[in-house]
């Protein structure tokens, strides 16, 4: 590995790539192995693997203590946490989405057989914009959906406001916002509900998994009968349900994980500021800042490439990052409402999405966590730094190669 002096050095164009080892946006974090093996062991040996197990229970105490939350239910992952959540809390018909968001949000609505009614959102902040939200409003729509992308929160007040007024369901698809908070308190304990991802990606990860947070005591009830079949008793059923229950294997790596969390923080918010100082000064790359005076987990390192300044697309950027093995991700490229079955039912959705068209051209999100170190950051920020200085010549170069398997294939 080593800093790369002019574009013949990048890999793209036949030099050697800069790391040996391919780097990933989502590499998980994993806390003291020893512990979480040791703690499998104990399950294994209790043979109590899932089902209200001591670990999940455990799991579920130590989360609403860090949110200071009521009731804080474990599920298997997000998606489903995202279902149960809107079905318990009663939506049906349209719901208001963002279509700058994972797919998942999108399909949980779908999924249920309701609608989501793809709404645009903010150019800075990148989350649903309320004054964007109201216009979708019909006799249809019965609830919105806010997600706090990169784990920066929502409009949380506005999104409030305008569900009271209509009289909507309003739920937080806080996916990327774990630990964080909105005007000092913690993500959790907003909206009817909001739902975590502890996906392995996750800077905080249990294998696969989730929870649902609520200070809704019925709700939290409801959700807790749901993701087990709707059972009510050892042999009775209240309501429909389905199996989304959280294992103990899972919740043990989330006991673990939970010990190391400050340790991914720190580190995530170095590689931040590693990221930050690398890409101060170079033209027409900006960087998402996150805002300081609130808790924030850094897990995204979000560029948006502003092309005539680079004169580079996002594009190439990213080729040009894969080739020397930086794994950078289009995130969420192309919007939802451009991948089926969206695509199909609302062909024009686009025209009235301009601020989400645009970010899905130009946003990346580069590798961090803690299998990537300040080093490595350096020098990502040395091979944008170079491509973009020379953004001309590189751009060249890439033609050609375009080229060059056409004229070969003549
Ligand atoms: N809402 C939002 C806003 C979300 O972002 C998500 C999930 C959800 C809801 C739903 O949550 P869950 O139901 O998943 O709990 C990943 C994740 O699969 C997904 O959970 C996440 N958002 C999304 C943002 O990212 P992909 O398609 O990028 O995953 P994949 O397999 O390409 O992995 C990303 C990188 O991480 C790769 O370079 C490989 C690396 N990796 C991945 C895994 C799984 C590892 O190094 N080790 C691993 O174990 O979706």
């Amino acid at each position: 590995m080593g800093i790369k002096n002019s574009i013949d050095d990048f890999a793209i164009f036949g030099g050697e790539p800069s790391f040996d080892q391919q780097l990933h946006v989502g590499r998980p974090n994993i806390g003291d192995k020893e512990l979480l093996l040791k703690r499998i062991g104990e399950v294994v040996d209790r043979r109590w693997l899932t089902n209200a197990g001591p670990c999940v229970d455990e799991f579920e105490q130590r989360l609403r203590k860090l949110l200071g939350v009521r009731h804080c239910e474990a599920m298997c992952n997000a998606t489903d946490g995202l279902q149960l959540a809107m079905r318990a809390m009663g939506m049906n018909g349209e719901v208001i989405v963002p279509a700058f968001t994972f797919i998942a949000t999108a399909h949980a609505v779908q999924w249920l057989g309701f609608t989501p009614v793809f709404c645009d959102v903010d150019s800075h902040t990148h989350t649903i914009d309320p004054a964007r939200v109201e216009e979708l409003i019909t006799p249809r729509t019965t609830g919105i959906v806010g997600v706090h992308l990169w784990g920066q929160p929502c409009d949380v007040e506005a999104l409030e406001a305008i569900a009271m007024r209509h009289g909507l369901k309003l739920l937080f698809d806080a996916a990327h916002a774990f630990d964080c908070s909105w005007r000092g308190r913690m993500i959790g304990n907003f909206g009817g509900a909001e739902v975590f991802s502890f996906h392995a990606t996750k800077f905080f990860n249990t294998f696969e998994g989730g929870a649902i947070a609520t200070n809704d005591a019925d709700l939290a009830s409801r959700v807790q009968r749901m993701r087990n079949f709707g059972f009510a008793g050892l042999d009775q059923t209240d309501a429909l349900g389905t199996n989304a229950k959280m294992s103990e294997a899972s919740a043990a790596m989330g006991l673990t994980n939970l010990e190391s969390l400050p340790e991914f923080l720190e580190t995530n918010r170095l590689n931040y500021l590693a990221y930050r100082q690398g890409l101060d000064g170079i033209t027409g790359i900006r960087m998402l800042e996150y805002d300081r005076s609130e808790k924030r987990n850094y897990q995204y390192i979000v560029l948006e490439i502003e092309e005539p300044h680079t004169i580079l697309s996002r594009d190439e950027l990213q080729n040009i990052l894969w080739a020397e093995r930086v794994l950078a991700r289009r995130y969420f490229y192309p919007g939802c409402h451009r991948m089926e079955p969206y695509a199909s039912t609302t062909p024009n959705a686009g025209s009235r999405l301009p601020v989400t068209e645009r970010l899905a051209q130009r946003v990346l999100v580069l590798p961090t966590g803690t299998a990537v170190s300040p080093e490595q950051i350096k020098t990502i920020c040395g091979i944008l730094r170079l491509a973009v200085s020379h953004g001309g010549d590189t751009a060249r170069r890439l033609d050609g190669l375009r080229a060059a398997p056409q004229q070969a294939g003549r």
